[in-house]
């Protein structure tokens, strides 16, 4: 009887203590704090961007003169090559005189100027057709006051 008892006893022991302890549960914080922005980025150089690059080349502009001098007439230069697209301005220098085309490719209408009558009056024209092209100064063209143009493609 009494091996019983201790038996028992032992037991109620040893169920008692196997009565779990109190389990902490991991801590499951994971909550993460809000990264920084990012540092903006400084503006890079770049080495290959030039001005030149960035304005395209414009068409050149040939410039004729217009002159009366010791009664003599004449454009300066009296004949000029260029290419096509390129843009001629005459500029009066002396005396009166004007530009009126006599001679132009097929299909072009012939340009003319108003009559200069005062030094820096200037008359342009962009040459957009290849070819030949003849014209006068209209007070003098009696007197040989006659230029050339030959526009290249
Ligand atoms: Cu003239």
């Amino acid at each position: 009887m009494r091996v019983i008892l201790v038996v028992l006893l032992v037991g109620g022991l040893l169920y008692g203590c196997s009565g779990g302890a109190p389990s902490t549960p991991p801590s499951e914080e994971t909550a993460v704090p809000p990264s920084p922005p990012p540092a903006p980025a400084p503006p890079e150089p770049s080495p290959t961007a030039t001005a030149e690059s960035l304005t395209p080349a414009k068409p050149p502009v040939h410039v004729i003169k217009m002159v009366t001098v010791n009664e003599k007439n004449f454009f300066d230069p009296p004949e000029l090559t260029i290419k096509v697209g390129d843009t001629v301005r005459w500029v009066n220098e002396s005396g009166v005189h004007d530009v009126s085309a006599i001679k132009v490719p097929e299909g072009v209408t012939p340009f003319k100027s108003e009559l200069f009558t005062a030094p820096g009056m200037t008359f342009e024209y962009t040459f957009t057709v290849p070819g030949e092209y003849e014209y006068v100064c209209t007070p003098h063209e009696v007197l040989g006051m006659v230029g050339k143009i030959i526009v290249t493609p």
